[in-house]
């Protein structure tokens, strides 16, 4: 079976994903503040390769040459982020001019190329001022960010349609305040869950925010959602599936979509009382209607929690999923990417199916899926026929959801190029396109002229 473009309807959205700590460089240009990506790639032993996103791709200065990329590639969307220590330096306050003229020039460069632009407001470069204040973990931080959308929609409404409020706030969360891997690199624990309920009630005043400055703008959030699987059907093993599905999925899908957290999750982190304290209040604002749910789909987790002694191989969850550190991430044999993640197309129909059965009538968006591998130019030409496998497969996986009646509007591969992988620095490569670090110059892989030829309908796409 070949994936064909045509099989797909006329507006479904095609594009690629990028955000603005992982390409834009320039960390301190036209007003820009400090951010906390800023702050803790200087942390010794916080990046993997000891390096920063200071000039990552140079796409502050090059976002016209990775536009005409784009172009080229023949997608009609393209989703970015935008810095908010760019917009509002420490936070707060005035719009800084300059930030908001870089995503006008950028949002104009890409309607004037036919490619619909789709801006997410917080891709985890929280300004470090408002860190300093206490990050996540303080109720004001959500009121800020309202602030700050409301700010950017009535700057960049008009040539921005397509909103998108946080990515992946489960990392912005658990892996930034309870595993300590992601900025601001904190290990607070179960704290960490009322981290991630003042990111979701900052969505939740985000959305009418952007509404009331742009009223004709679509707005949503994007969840990373993992298909999940019990590693055998014992008891101890369902309810390591119950608990790690409730941690990454239901503990954000429910209070976005239906409203309140699930109960047994608040158990199982011993955080009960305090939201029922401090976010039973807030979850018709969590919950504010939203038009489109974006997800982020890379991968299954098979859990178990064995008895002590047995021997099952895989990944202790550890710290990013307080009261659950033991459940083991099995590893079934199945193939992996570079960063280790089990590759099951299939499971992207799973967590579409997940979304859609909170709320069958909202539109849904695969708006980041990809791949890493070690790749090398040779020749001139950079062979990834791993990732060009992976990314036709995922592709099949969206004729597959849209074949059984599910909503799904639209796909964004991740990532148009390499860039600074978080706490992996460089040494993991997403991109369609290969990026030169030491000369800057992008070089589009076999899986970008797959991705062109599927696009453009030019072509063998196999
Ligand atoms: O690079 C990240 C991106 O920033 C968020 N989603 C997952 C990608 C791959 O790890």
């Amino acid at each position: 079976m070949t994936a064909h473009r045509g099989d797909f309807p006329a507006d479904f959205a095609w594009g690629t994903a990028t955000a603005s700590y992982q390409i834009e460089g320039a960390p301190d240009v036209d007003g820009k503040g400090p951010s906390i990506w800023d702050t803790f790639t200087r942390v010794p032993g916080a990046i993997a390769d000891g390096r920063t996103g200071d000039v990552a791709d140079d796409h502050y200065r090059r976002f016209r040459e990775d536009v005409a990329i784009m172009a080229d590639l023949g997608v009609n969307s393209y989703r970015f982020s935008i810095a908010w220590s760019r917009i509002q330096a420490d936070g707060t306050g005035p719009v800084n001019p300059a930030g908001i003229a870089f995503y006008r020039t950028l949002a104009e460069e890409l309607l004037g190329r036919g490619i619909t632009p789709y801006a997410t407001l917080y891709h985890w470069d929280l300004p470090q001022a408002l860190e300093d204040r206490g990050g996540w973990l303080e109720r004001d931080t959500a009121e800020r960010f309202g602030e700050y959308a409301g700010l950017v929609a009535s700057e960049l409404g008009d040539v921005v349609g397509d909103w998108i409020t946080l990515n992946e706030p489960w990392c912005s969360s658990f892996l930034s305040y309870a595993g300590g891997i992601h900025a601001p690199g904190r290990t607070v624990g179960a704290h960490a869950a009322r981290a991630a309920h003042h990111l979701l009630l900052g969505h939740g005043r985000a959305v009418p925010a952007i509404r009331a400055a742009s009223p004709e703008a679509k707005v949503g959030i994007t969840l990373n959602l993992y298909s999940m699987r019990a590693a055998s059907d014992s008891a101890a093993d369902r309810d390591a599936e119950r608990r790690i599905d409730g941690l990454v999925n239901r503990f954000f899908l429910q209070p976005v979509l239906t409203g309140g957290y699930p109960q047994d999750v608040l158990a199982d982190l011993g955080e009960t009382e305090w939201f029922a304290e401090h976010a039973t209040r807030d979850a018709a604002d969590v919950a504010t209607p939203i038009d489109f749910l974006g997800i982020n789909y890379y991968s299954r987790h098979v859990v178990a929690d064995p008895p002590i002694g047995a021997e099952v191989v895989g990944e202790p969850a550890g710290l990013t999923y307080p009261g659950s550190e033991s459940v083991l991430f099995v590893d079934t044999g199945a193939p992996r990417t570079a960063m280790g993640w089990p590759i099951h197309p299939e499971g992207m129909v799973d967590v579409l199916e997940m979304a859609h059965a909170y709320r069958p009538d909202l539109p849904l968006y695969i708006t980041e899926n990809g791949s890493a591998y070690p790749d090398t130019v040779v020749d001139g030409e950079v062979e990834d026929e791993a990732r060009r496998r992976y990314l036709e497969q995922h592709v099949m996986a969206c004729s597959a959801a849209l074949q059984q009646g599910l909503p799904l509007k639209g796909y964004f591969a991740w990532t148009l190029m390499d860039n600074f992988e978080w706490a992996w620095g460089y040494s993991r490569r997403f991109g369609l396109v290969h990026v030169d670090y030491s000369t800057q110059k992008r070089t589009l892989k076999r899986s970008g002229t797959w991705f062109r030829s599927f696009l453009t309908g030019s072509g063998d796409v196999r």
